[in-house]
Parts: structure tokens; sequence; C-alpha cells
């Protein structure tokens, strides 16, 4: 079993939820047969999807039958380190329906999880109007020059979802910060740095008819401007041709930001969700170097492929371990994850 490493970003590769291992990641020929939780066949590389990433044979990590208390589901994980561990914000939705985010805790990032009854950012709280219908979708950011995490959510509430920003330096208590701005908006993710003095943040409003991902910029974290529409929906049939969104914050690479985002596609009324990847310009953010042409990742195994919502996967946390990404994605909207890609492999698709 790999041993989880300490504190410092891979040189390589810097970023949100970076993990560095001690020993290097050997992928065993079961783990490279059995992804898909019992498919006969490997699941991944059919049905036209490039075969980037690797289910992990645990899959699905976790359910809410693995919750020390009743919920409907756990989904769509933010994902970190923290003290040799692996951090997992889940969403729980409680058995009425409102969701909150949890902490997990696992040595290893595959198993024995440990996850927090009391939520760390609950639906509801008083003052928090913005919030009361929950906490969704958490995304989590080391911001090294501040010394904490900065967890970015969707605060839904009658009004509509907006992006919530939250702070922690224990994943025992968060502070909130603010809502990144008005609601019919989603899918926010914080780089880890400064670009020319001010922060940057990726999020998708519901805006000009389309759910496309823009870029804004803040010089305190707080106040945010500058926009930037750098990601759009495409036209027609595509994949992605009804809504994209970020997935997990972006990871630094020698060749720039790369971006594994969702993309929704109809059919016969109904939403399938796939995740493509694409790589910003590490200096200037809003700038798209390249885009999946392809999803990179969709529901093939039988726990994305049935459940609340069938046929979704939905990225929202990664670590990277020597020259892996792990990615942690939600399940159908009731499971939560693991697929394992080589960063090389991701970025061939970019190139
Ligand atoms: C999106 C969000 C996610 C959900 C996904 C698939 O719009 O609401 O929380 O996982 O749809 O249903």
């Amino acid at each position: 079993m790999p041993v989880l490493g300490g504190r410092p970003a891979s040189p390589k590769y810097a970023g949100a939820g970076t993990l560095e291992s001690n020993e290097s990641y050997i992928m065993t020929p079961v783990q490279q047969n059995e992804g898909g939780g019992g498919h006969k066949t490997d699941p991944i590389g059919t049905d036209g999807i490039e075969p980037i990433f690797r289910r992990a044979k645990e899959n699905p990590l976790l359910a809410a039958r693995d919750l020390p208390f009743k919920a409907a589901a756990v989904l769509n994980p933010g994902a970190t380190e923290c003290k040799g561990e692996v951090v997992l914000l889940l969403r729980v939705e409680d058995v009425e329906g409102f969701s909150s985010i949890h902490v997990a805790r696992s040595r290893d990032g595959v198993n024995a999880w440990r996850v927090e009854r009391e939520p760390l950012l609950g639906y509801g709280e008083e003052g928090w109007d913005y919030e009361q219908y929950g906490c969704e979708d958490a995304r989590v950011t080391y911001v090294p020059e501040e010394g904490c995490w900065y967890i970015t959510y969707v605060a839904y509430s009658p009004m509509g979802p907006a992006v919530g920003i939250a702070t922690t330096d224990d994943f025992i208590k968060a502070e909130r910060i603010c809502l990144l701005g008005s609601t019919n908006d989603k899918d926010g993710v914080l780089f880890p740095q400064r670009f020319a003095g001010r922060w940057a943040i990726l999020h998708r409003p519901d805006a000009g008819g389309g759910e496309h991902i823009w870029s804004a910029y803040s010089p305190d974290l707080i106040h945010w401007g500058e926009p930037h529409c750098i990601l759009r929906e495409r036209p027609g049939p595509t994949w992605d041709g009804v809504k994209v969104g970020a997935g997990p914050p972006p990871i630094l690479t020698e060749e720039g930001w790369l971006l594994i985002f969702h993309g929704v596609k109809a059919y016969g009324g109904r939403l399938i969700y796939r995740a493509g990847a694409a790589l910003l310009n590490a200096e200037t953010p809003h700038k798209v170097l390249a885009r999946s042409k392809g999803a990179v990742f969709q529901a093939e195994a039988p726990y994305e492929l049935s459940g609340t919502v069938p046929n979704v996967v939905f990225p929202t946390g990664a670590v990277v371990r020597g020259d892996q990404l792990w990615m942690y994605y939600g399940a159908a909207d009731t499971y939560v994850c693991l697929a394992k890609a080589k960063l090389a492999d991701v970025l061939a698709v970019l190139s």
C-alpha cells in the first residue's frame, strides 16, 4: 500500500490538492483490470472514450450506508491533503433533501474513511440567508500564502445557487467569508496563487443564455471583478453542448494549468454528465491553450449508470500523487468514487 507522504508540493505539479508519496505508486494488473466495480470488461476505453482514467477497484468509496448517521446520498467531494491524510469534503444530502458539507479522512485516500457527524458547513445557519436550502459540491484549494484552505461551494437558497467562499485551517471549523456574486452561479474553483498580484477564480454563471465557465480576479479574495468568459458550452450535439462547469481546482503543470471540467449533453431530455480536460495559460489563467475535443471520462461502471441521477460522473476533487492524478468524483449523484490517471496521459490529450 502506498504511504502518504509529507507536505511539500511536487515541484513538477503544484496545485489544489497536492499529495506526495514517499513511494512511487505501482498500478497492479488487478487494479488495471478490475476498474468498474464488477464490470466484466475494462469499462474504460469503451464507447469512444480514451483509456486515460482507471477506476479504483474499491469504488464506490463511500455510499450513504457508510456514514455514521442517516442520509439519502453522499456525492461530489472536494479533496485535499492535511496532516498526511486525504481529506474529502463530502456533500451529504440528508433524508429531507438538504445538503451539508461533511469532512471525511483516510490515511490512504481509498479505505477506512472516518466521517464527521457534524457538518463543516451546514445549511440553514442563522445570518446566511443564501444557503437556506443547502451547501453543495465543495471544492477545496490550499493557499500557501494564506496558510489555510479556501472552500468554494454552492450556497443554495430560494434565490437559486450561488458560489460561497469559506476558509479553514484545520477542517474542524470553517469561517464563511462571502459570496462570489449573486445567484445563478455554481462550480467556483480557486487558484492557489496570485497572478500579477491578483487572485483568480473560475465559476459558472447562468449568463447570456448559456452556462459557460468564466474567470474573475480579486485583490483580496473578497471583491471579484474583471470577468472573462473563458470556456463555453459548445453548440449543437456536442458532448459539452448543454453546459460546462469547472471540476476540481486547476493543477499547475509544466504545460500550464490543467483543468478537468464537466460537460453535459441531453439525450431524450435526460442530462448526461461527462468530464473533459483543458489547459490554461500558467501566467494568465483566463487564456485557454487547449481543450479536449471529446470527453476523457464518462459514466460506464454500474454505480455510475444507475443511482439517483443515472449517467453522471461529476469530478470535484483532485490529489496529485507522484506522476498520478487521483480524481475524486460523484457518481450518479449517489456515491463518492475515485479514478486515477497519469498526468502525462491527460496532458497528451491536450497537445
Ligand atoms: C449539477 C449539480 C450537481 C449534480 C449534477 C448532476 O447541476 O447540481 O450537484 O451532481 O448536476 O445531477
